[in-house]
């Protein structure tokens, strides 16, 4: 069984990809994006994989890659072209090479036309393929700078994407209309640049007129990803806020696990965000525990004190979770939500009080 997701970052209008084997658990992500590395990491652990490569589809020029910072933190390789002129990959990808994770792998394919670096990534089974910014649905990258070439873009399309079976899906680096995937029979007909009968010349024609503004981040993103994504200056971002283990869920929530909350409850504050006969009721509550139901907290925000972190809790985790935004948004900071609530709690058989029979 393949395991496959689509992810997105609305800031760069990317798509990172995450794949693996079902059975052995083993993982690529192609294109991740450094702001997302937290996001990517979670998803990682909680479909219980182990991420083998960052792939890159090209030296971006409008994102910074987040293959650096996520092989720092999940011991990851990070491979790329070795068209692309990147220092600090661990593998350097020529055409044809081939990607294995667990039982499934896939083929590079040098399409090059947008950078000198352009891979294209094949699934062993031809039913998909990861076209980065060579061929995005309906349209293609641009030419005018990095190695743009619309010749060797026209001729990478149609000679390694357009001979791909027709049936199979295509998923571009970005998209900016909020479409997610296409075929290579419907961009065969309908890519509006260099599908149907379009010719070479007809491309080149197109592609010399697009008039587009250069990516906000282009000094930024380009020497950054020429790193694969190691800052100019300083270190990688600690993955962690210093003041507990909290880890960001898929989910965007900052939860801590109740071992740790059992060994520091006098340095926090535990709010309580159930009702009051759920505070009193047959499981009780931490204690020392603030009760401020859900529907009041934005109110009582005011009466907590941001000297020490807090950390919500409820019955099983869902409203405590909803409490901690609501929390930040009230301008706290170190604020987390109690994983699995009261249920956990007691499951671990951690003291409460105020329990009714
Ligand atoms: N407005 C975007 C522009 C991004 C951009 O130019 N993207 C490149 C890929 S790196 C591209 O080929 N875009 C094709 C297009 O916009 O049609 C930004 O500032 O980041
Ligand atoms: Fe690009």
């Amino acid at each position: 069984m393949l395991i496959f997701r689509q992810l997105f970052d609305p800031q760069s209008s990317t798509y990172t990809y995450l794949l693996a084997d079902g059975k052995t658990r083993d993982a690529v992500l192609i294109d991740p994006v450094f702001e997302q590395a937290a996001r990517d990491s979670a998803l990682v652990r909680e479909l219980d994989l182990k991420l083998l490569y960052t792939l890159e589809t090209h030296v971006h020029a409008d994102h910074v890659t987040g293959a650096a910072l996520l092989k720092e933190r999940l011991g990851s390789k990070i491979a790329i072209s070795a068209e692309s002129g990147a220092e600090g990959a661990d593998v350097y990808l020529k055409d044809c090479d081939r990607v294995a994770f667990g039982r499934r792998s896939l083929e590079a394919r040098a399409t090059p036309g947008h950078t000198n670096g352009c891979l294209t990534y094949v699934l062993d089974d031809e039913t998909r393929a990861f076209t980065g910014d060579c061929l995005l649905i309906r349209g293609t990258g641009r030419t005018d700078f990095q190695q743009g070439n619309p010749r060797a873009l026209y001729r990478s399309v149609h000679a390694r994407i357009f001979s791909l079976p027709e049936t199979c899906l295509l998923y571009p680096g970005h998209d900016y209309r909020g479409l997610c995937q296409t075929s290579v029979g419907e961009e065969r007909r309908f890519n509006p640049r260099l599908g149907g009968q379009l010719a070479e010349d007809d491309f080149v024609g197109y592609m010399k007129h697009l008039g587009l503004p250069h990516p906000r981040q282009i000094d930024v993103a380009v020497p950054a990803n020429l790193k694969c994504g190691r800052p100019q200056a300083g270190a990688l971002p600690a993955e962690l806020p210093a003041w507990a283990p909290i880890r960001l869920t898929f989910a965007g929530i900052w939860e801590i696990e109740p071992q740790w909350l059992e060994e520091h409850l006098r340095e926090v504050q535990v709010v309580d965000v159930r009702e009051p006969h759920e505070f009193t009721g047959p499981l009780g509550h931490i204690p020392g525990a603030k009760l401020v139901p859900l529907g009041s907290l934005a109110e009582q925000a005011k009466t907590l004190s941001a000297a020490a972190p807090i950390v919500t809790v409820c019955r099983a985790g869902g409203r405590s979770a909803q409490a901690t935004l609501i929390l930040k948004k009230a301008g706290f900071e170190r604020v987390a939500n109690l994983a699995g609530g009261m249920l956990r709690w007691r499951t671990q058989q951690f003291a409460v009080e105020g329990a009714s029979e």
